[in-house]
């Protein structure tokens, strides 16, 4: 984070993600503030190709583009799932991981599968999210998050979204995708991510 980060002034908002259970969790993590929040989707945004080598990189070309299409501040969020024993992977390909139609239940059995090739004992794993804030004429914030846990096979649980059925956070049972939006807030990456921000850039709020 910059040494003084810019404030977020304007009341408008876009968010630069088309992953709608994403986007779903942003707006409950922003709902104490008074920000209109505009979906990228609901601007007819262009989703750009993420070509970056990492999650801080990723974040800001979406963010970047958003903010430039649109004219307004946008916040975007790069994530995923790094698997210890697997050297981080699938990592910034967590969303590729899930091909096309994306169908996280065959990304879920591919990190198994790879976990059980290697013979390793060791599921740690963590989920890593970092956010980026964009302003049209360049300026940007980066923030990060992230939760550790392990894995757990087969996946549990059908709240949340993506790989949280076979992901248990530290110091709790239950995996993400069994507990509530609420638990999950309080512990996740995304909520760690957000808390950075809030207290850079909204604290005016
Ligand atoms: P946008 O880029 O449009 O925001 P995306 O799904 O492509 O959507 P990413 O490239 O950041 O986003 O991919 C991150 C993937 O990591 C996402 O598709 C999820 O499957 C997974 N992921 C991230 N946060 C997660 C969470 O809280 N719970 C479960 N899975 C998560």
């Amino acid at each position: 984070m910059a040494e003084n980060p810019r404030k977020l002034v304007a009341e408008r908002l876009v968010i630069a993600s088309h992953n709608d259970g994403k986007v779903k969790e942003i707006n409950e993590l922003l709902e104490p503030y008074e920000i209109v929040i505009i979906g990228a989707k609901k601007l007819g945004l262009f989703d750009p190709e993420e070509t970056g080598k990492t999650y801080a990189e990723n974040a800001a070309i979406k963010a970047r583009t958003a903010a430039v299409g649109s004219g307004l501040p946008a916040l975007a969020d790069d994530s995923g799932l790094d698997v210890v024993a697997l050297g981080g992977a699938p990592g910034i390909y967590s969303a590729r991981w899930a091909g096309s139609p994306r169908d996280f239940g065959r990304a879920m059995v591919r990190v198994e599968e790879e976990l059980r090739k290697t013979g390793t004992e060791d599921f740690s794993a963590r989920f890593v999210c970092v956010l980026c804030l964009a302003w049209p004429d360049g300026h940007e914030e980066i923030f990060e998050g992230e939760v550790r846990g392990r894995l757990t096979f087969p996946p549990r649980g059908k709240k949340g979204f993506g790989y949280d059925p076979i992901f248990i956070p530290n110091g709790h049972d239950m995996t993400f995708g069994e507990m509530e939006p609420d638990a999950k807030h309080a512990i996740s990456h995304r909520a760690d991510a957000f808390r950075k921000l809030k207290k850079a850039c909204l604290e005016q709020f």
